[in-house]
C-alpha cells in the first residue's frame, strides 16, 4: 500500500532543548517513570473518528482537510484508511486504538450489506494490528449520526429503533471481540430529550438500561473478556444527556444493577461541560472504584460547547495522571485522544503535531504527578488536615460507633469549636508551581 504521509518521518524522542517540531520533547516512551515506562503509564489510543475521518466541516462551512485517502469509493476507502491509520500510528509510537463500527466501515443500504462491509474490513483490522503489534484499546457503535437515530437510540421513544441499536450494538460487540478489544463503551450519542413536554424519562432511561444490560449478557455469551465503560457527559448533542456526569452515570448504574458489569471512561471536554473539572470526575470515578479509562482533551473556558482540543495543559495533565497512578495505574484503559485538529490545523503535519502536543503533554503531566507524590507535602497536607478523625471522637466517628447523644454531650461540654486549622490553599498552589517549575 502507498504511504500517505509521505512528508512525515518515525517521530522519535530528542528532548525538550530539540527544535526539530516532529519530534518528542517530553515524551520517551521507555524512560522509567514510578517504575512502569511512559509507554505502559500512559497507553496512548488513536481515535479513528477525529484522526481518520473528521475533515473540519462544522456548521458554517465545508471540511477544510483531505480524508479521500485518494478515492472516492466507499469501501476502497475504508480500507485505505486502515492502512493509514496504521502508518500514522507506527510514525507516532502509539499502541492502542478506538473506533465506532461507522468510522471503520461506511453504512450501506441494509443492516445486512453493512454487516457484511464491517466484516470485511474486520479482516484486513485483524491482519493490520498483528503485523504492526497494535491493540484495540476499545470499540463502540455510532447510534447517534444516522436520522433514525434524532430521538434517541436505546432512549428512542420507538421500538424500532431501540431494535435497530440493539443490533448494530450486537455487531459492534462482534467486532471488538474478534479483534480482541480491551473495551467495549456505551457513550450515550442522543440518549437524552430536548423537552420533557414529550418525554417519558423514566421508560427511556429504563430501556437504556435494558439494552446495557442484553450487550453485557450478549458480551460476555460471546467471549468478550474486556471492559464496559459508560461515557458521561452533560450536554451536546441533546440539550440534556442522561448520562450527565460521573455521579449521575454511578447512580443509575446502581439503580439498575449495572454496577459490576461497568467502568467509567472520563473525558476532559465532558467534565468541563458540566461544570467539574476533569480532576473530580477522575476523582468521583476513583473514590467508587469506577476509574476505567480516559478520553485525553480539553475544551476552551470562553466557548460552552464540547471543542474536543488535543489536551496541551500541563497543569491539568498533571492532576489528571495524579489521580490515574492513585487509582493503580490503567489496567483495561488508557489514554485516546478524543480529539480534534482546529478547522485552519488542515495539513498533515498538523494533525502530526498536535499528537505530538498531547502527547508530550501527557508525558510532562506524568512527570509533574510522579514528582508530586514523591515530595509528599499535599498528600501529607491532605493526611493531616483529617488528622482528628484518627483518634478520640473522630475516631468514633469514622468506626461507626459514636451515637449522636454522645455527639451532644462532647460538643456541650467542648463549647465552641476551637481547633480548625487553615486550609491553605495558596500554598498549595504554590507548592504546585514549586514542583511544576523546580
Ligand atoms: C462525543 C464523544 C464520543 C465518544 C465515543 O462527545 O466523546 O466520541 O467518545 O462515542
Ligand atoms: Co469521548
Amino acid at each position: 500500500m502507498d504511504e500517505f504521509f509521505k512528508n512525515i518521518p518515525n517521530i522519535k524522542y530528542e528532548g525538550s532543548k530539540s527544535d526539530n517540531p516532529l519530534s518528542f520533547k517530553y515524551y520517551n516512551p521507555d524512560e522509567v517513570i514510578g517504575g512502569k515506562t511512559m509507554k505502559e503509564q500512559l497507553k496512548f489510543a488513536m481515535s479513528y473518528w477525529h484522526t481518520m475521518c473528521a475533515n473540519g466541516v462544522d456548521m458554517f462551512g465545508v471540511g477544510t482537510a483531505d480524508k479521500s485517502y485518494g478515492t472516492t469509493d466507499p469501501m476502497e476507502q475504508a480500507e485505505r484508511k486502515a492502512y493509514a491509520a496504521f502508518e500514522l500510528m507506527n510514525k507516532l509510537g502509539i499502541e492502542y486504538y478506538c473506533f465506532h463500527d461507522r468510522d471503520i466501515a461506511p453504512e450501506a443500504d441494509t443492516l445486512r450489506e453493512t454487516n457484511a462491509r464491517l466484516d470485511k474490513i474486520q479482516v484486513l483490522l485483524d491482519k493490520l494490528m498483528k503485523e504492526n503489534n497494535k491493540k484495540l484499546l476499545w470499540g463502540t457503535a455510532n447510534c447517534f449520526g444516522n436520522p433514525r437515530y434524532m430521538h434517541g437510540a436505546g432512549t428512542a421513544p420507538n421500538a424500532d429503533v431501540f431494535a435497530f441499536a440493539a443490533a448494530q450494538i450486537k455487531k459492534a460487540l462482534e467486532i471488538t471481540t474478534a479483534l480482541g478489544g480491551d473495551g467495549y463503551v456505551f457513550w450515550g450519542g442522543r440518549e437524552g430529550y430536548e423537552t420533557l413536554l414529550n418525554t417519558n424519562m423514566k421508560l427511556e432511561q429504563d430501556n437504556m438500561a435494558r439494552l446495557m444490560r442484553m450487550a453485557v449478557d450478549y458480551g460476555r455469551s460471546i467471549g468478550f473478556k474486556g471492559a464496559f465503560y459508560i461515557e458521561p457527559k452533560p450536554k451536546e448533542p441533546t440539550k440534556h444527556q442522561y448520562d450527565f456526569d460521573s455521579a449521575t452515570v454511578l447512580a443509575f448504574l446502581r439503580k439498575y444493577g449495572l454496577d459490576k458489569d461497568f467502568k467509567l471512561n472520563i473525558e476532559a471536554n465532558h467534565a468541563t461541560l458540566a461544570a467539574h473539572t476533569f480532576q473530580h470526575e477522575l476523582r468521583v470515578a476513583r473514590d467508587n472504584d469506577a476509574f476505567g479509562s480516559i478520553d485525553a482533551n480539553q475544551g476552551d473556558v470562553l466557548l460552552g460547547w464540547d471543542t474536543d482540543q488535543f489536551p496541551t495543559n500541563a497543569y491539568d495533565t498533571a492532576l489528571c495522571m495524579y489521580e490515574v497512578i492513585k487509582a493503580g495505574g490503567f489496567t483495561t484503559g488508557g489514554l485516546n485522544f478524543d480529539a480534534k485538529v482546529r478547522r485552519g490545523s488542515f495539513t498533515q503535519e498538523d494533525t502530526f503535531l498536535a499528537y505530538i502536543a498531547g502527547m508530550d503533554t501527557f508525558a510532562l503531566g506524568l512527570k509533574i504527578a510522579d514528582k508530586m507524590i514523591a515530595d509528599g507535602r499535599i498528600d501529607k497536607f491532605v493526611d493531616d488536615r483529617y488528622a482528628s478523625y484518627k483518634e478520640g471522637i473522630g475516631k468514633k466517628i469514622v468506626d461507626g460507633t459514636a451515637t449522636i447523644q454522645e455527639l451532644e454531650a462532647y460538643a456541650l461540654e467542648m463549647g465552641d469549636v476551637k481547633s480548625n486549622i487553615s486550609g491553605k490553599q495558596e500554598y498549595l498552589e504554590s507548592v504546585m508551581n514549586s514542583i511544576m517549575f523546580g
